[in-house]
């Protein structure tokens, strides 16, 4: 097969990989529907993809991963630049050239007997003055089809990068998925990404968390723009204005949700509705004209399965009804389409769980593992932005960071300014959920929805979001929501989900300086009457204590923020001073006083 470039750097990085993997073929990825669909055939045919019903779920896919790879590998995640102190003290380390020798040993043969599919993908649209090309080697199929969902790949990409020398480098062998030696590795000084071992989304589909997030980290920092684990969205009001948002929350936190929002029916009769730009990740720069504009370079979700329902998100389920890939649900046997909890409340009576064994409602077991997910393309989506392709992107006039949390943070609070702003998304704390491997419900930091995320150390890219306030002439205002509080029971205190579409009305009026605000210890919060609640089943008392902030909780919390600063070690004075600042505020019983 003829090569798709002439680009002498990547033609020889390609050789120097094909010398270490050796495979028996080379295939690349041009983008074709008819390479795709005899992929998709050798992957049914190899047992990689399950075809499913192709009258209810034309072009659709289902596949099970190992039982032992099934999300991504915190402890396995690598930073690996020249000095282990830029890593900082959330990035793992290991010297680079260290590294490189253990990967390239491991490498060694990966692809005996087997293809090395060479997939060149641009993250944002290709030819765009923010899209940056990659070229990802993989020897899974698995790979090569999502690939084709999540990013812009093929022969485009190689056109536009010509003999540009500036395009990311991606090494993915499976090896024989063995558990200890599973390696998500970034090497940020030659914009090099490997991943051995693994075959699972975040850790392989390498254009999503290690590129956009932890190797555009670093571009951003170096060339003054941000690249963020945040959602965006429009909402439009009924004069049919559209406002952009963007949202930071941990994985599993609900920015898939909250991107495809459907208005509770009162608000949609007045015309208020959302268009979802990006679902996971933004790439953030100064306009022209002095706003920060935001772009998703993503061309697909890759969306938690269970919980997602026609109740809970629409937009979501409709996105997966065609041309989706479908990896560890279920899969009802009565008519060959999948199911996993929650999408409805009959389980299929005979079905094959996530492991590949028999299930049935009466199994003691989950059908579909809590981190199962859907693969879509962006085009199928209800509620798809208009403004999806433009290459400018669109201009944000809120940030919102949030997370669960049972009992501290508020429904929803305003900062003062940027800086208190960049402070409250610093000490960010939220619940741990199956999206990586490990113990799920524990409190943790997790600043700014990053820490798994953030290519560099975490002061610096503190540091970072605090410079950048200073280049923003008309910067978005910052927000914080927490759609988790939990009643004395244990439940959610909030309906979420629609209903929170309550809250965003209250953002984008407060970004609009509309109307009022009661101030207090944390920020701004709405005065009482100020969010919507008509139609909403819950009494202002319970309003009232989901907007309660406990002082003796807070001050706990700043103490624990003090801790986390002092482990981060590098931390910009200005935070510092925040925190003062509002344990001094919590100490003096801060007043409300209403604006
Ligand atoms: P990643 O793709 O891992 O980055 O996650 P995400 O932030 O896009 O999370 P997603 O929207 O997929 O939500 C994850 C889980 O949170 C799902 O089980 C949802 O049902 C649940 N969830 C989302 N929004 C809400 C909400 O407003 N309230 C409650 N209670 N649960 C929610
Ligand atoms: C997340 O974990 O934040 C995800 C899924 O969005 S993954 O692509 O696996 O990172
Ligand atoms: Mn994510």
């Amino acid at each position: 097969m003829t090569n798709l470039t002439n680009n002498k750097a990547v033609l020889s990085w390609i050789d120097e990989m094909t010398a270490i993997t050796k495979p028996d073929k080379i295939v690349w990825i041009t983008g074709e529907e008819e390479q795709l669909d005899a992929l998709r055939e050798q992957a049914v045919k190899e047992g990689i993809l399950i075809k499913l019903n192709p009258d209810k779920l034309p072009g659709c896919y289902l596949h099970r991963t190992d039982p032992d790879d099934v999300a991504r590998v915190e402890d396995r995640t690598f930073i690996c630049c020249e000095k282990e102190e830029d890593a900082g003290p959330t990035n793992h380390w290991v010297e680079p050239k260290e590294m490189y020798e253990r990967m390239y040993a491991l490498a060694d043969g990966a692809y005996k007997g087997r293809t090395m599919y060479i997939i060149p993908y641009s993250m944002s649209i290709i030819g765009s003055p923010f899209a940056k090309y990659g070229f990802e080697l993989t020897d899974s199929i698995y790979v090569v089809l999502n690939m084709h969902i999540m990013t812009r790949i093929g022969k485009a990409v190689c056109d536009a990068l010509g003999d540009d020398e500036g395009f990311i480098k991606g090494l993915h062998c499976q090896c024989n998925l063995d558990k200890d030696n599973k390696y998500i590795v970034h090497f940020p000084q030659d914009n090099t990404i490997i991943s051995m071992n693994s075959n699972y989304g975040g850790n392989v589909l390498q254009g999503k968390k290690c590129f956009a997030l932890r190797i555009a980290s670093n571009l951003g920092r170096q060339e003054g723009w941000m690249a963020e684990h945040m959602l965006i969205l429009g909402i439009q009001n009924p004069r049919g204005e559209i406002k952009y948002i963007s949202a930071a929350f941990p994985s599993a936190c609900g920015k898939t949700n909250l991107a495809m929002l459907i208005p509770p029916e009162g608000l949609q009769r007045w015309g208020w509705r959302v268009w979802c730009v990006g679902d996971d990740i933004a790439w953030l720069r100064v306009g022209k004209d002095g706003r920060l504009w935001a772009v998703n370079p993503e061309n697909g979700f890759f969306g938690v399965a269970p919980g997602t329902s026609m109740k809970s998100n629409p937009n979501a389920l409709i996105s997966t009804h065609k041309d989706t890939i479908f990896t560890n649900v279920a899969l009802d046997l009565s008519d060959n389409t999948v199911w996993w909890e929650g999408l409805n409340k009959t389980p299929p009576a005979r079905a094959i769980d996530w492991r590949g064994r028999p299930w049935t409602p009466q199994s003691p077991e989950k059908a579909a593992h809590p981190n199962s997910r859907f693969t879509a393309p962006a085009r199928n989506c209800p509620c798809l932005s208009p403004e999806f392709d433009n290459p400018e992107g669109v201009p944000i006039s809120a940030i919102v960071f949030g997370g669960r949390r049972a009992k501290t943070a508020p429904l929803v609070y305003q900062s003062f300014n940027w800086q208190h702003g960049v402070f409250i998304g610093s000490i960010m704390a939220s619940e741990t959920t199956a999206a990586a491997t490990g113990r799920v419900g524990v409190v943790r930091r997790d600043p700014m929805a990053m820490l798994p995320f953030c290519g560099y150390h975490m002061g610096d890219y503190w540091q970072h979001w605090l410079d950048m306030g200073k280049k923003i002439p008309k910067p978005p205002k910052i927000f914080n929501v927490n759609w988790f509080r939990t009643d004395e029971d244990g439940n959610f205190a909030w309906p979420g989900f629609g209903d929170n579409m309550r809250v965003l009305q209250w953002i984008i009026s407060r970004a609009d300086d509309e109307i009022g605000a009661a101030e207090t210890a944390l920020g701004y919060e709405p005065n009482t009457h100020d969010i919507d609640m008509e139609g909403l089943e819950m009494s202002m008392y319970d309003m009232r204590r989901l907007l309660s902030v406990d002082r003796e909780l807070w001050l706990q919390e700043c103490e624990d923020a003090r801790e986390y600063y002092e482990k981060i070690g590098k931390v910009p004075p200005e935070l510092y001073e925040e925190l003062d600042a509002l344990e001094m505020r919590l100490n003096r019983g801060y007043k409300v006083k209403h604006e």
